[in-house]
């Protein structure tokens, strides 16, 4: 369910909602406005209500320059699953989202239905191969080909996939999860 979008300053009520509907605290929610909002005026200049209005969000790139994440392989990925349009812009309210599911907070199977959004490009409710590709492909920057992609996806869910379907159902990642006691906090970002 999206959260409902403010315009600055935070309006208490909205803060309010806000901290009803994210894993964080008001304060914490203060904080992360103000990384959003350093990033908009960045490029916008100090944000006005018309502004911000018209353009209330900020762009993957612009996520990218955070310190934080600009060594993340998935960064842009990110972007692109918690825009609700898929174009990987983010309102503060997706960008909240986005920190949200993957703060320390969250509980491990928020972060593991993330995982799964993460690794599911295609959408389609299952991990395939290709998708094991393209996930291979950001985390070694690009530097395998295509035939060892080939390899490293097939070894992937020749490890993984139960029930011999070639394909990575939910079940199937949160069950491999569930095996890894730090995946809760190994999968984490934290910006505040
Ligand atoms: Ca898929
Ligand atoms: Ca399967």
């Amino acid at each position: 369910m999206p959260l409902p979008f403010v315009k600055k300053p935070l309006k208490k009520a909205v803060l309010k909602e806000y901290e009803e509907m994210t894993f964080f605290t008001k304060n914490e929610i203060l904080r992360i406005y103000k990384r959003w909002a350093k990033l908009y005026e960045k490029k916008h200049g100090k944000i006005t209500d018309e502004q911000l209005e018209a353009v209330d969000y900020i762009e993957p790139a612009d996520v990218q320059t955070i310190p934080e994440l600009t060594l993340n392989p998935f960064v842009l990925r990110f972007c692109e699953i918690f825009s609700e349009n898929g174009t990987g812009n983010l309102r503060f309210d997706e960008f909240l989202n986005f920190l949200s599911s993957m703060s320390e907070a969250a509980p491990r199977e928020v972060k593991a239905q993330t995982a799964f959004r993460l690794y599911d490009f295609d959408n389609d409710g299952y991990i395939s191969a290709e998708d094991v590709k393209k996930a291979v492909n950001m985390l070694t920057d690009s530097q395998l080909n295509e035939d060892d992609l080939e390899i490293v996806a097939s070894r992937v869910l020749g490890e993984v996939d139960l029930d011999g379907d070639r394909l990575l159902s939910f079940e199937e990642l949160n069950r491999i999860l569930e095996q890894i006691p730090d995946f809760k906090y190994l999968f984490n970002i934290s910006l505040v």
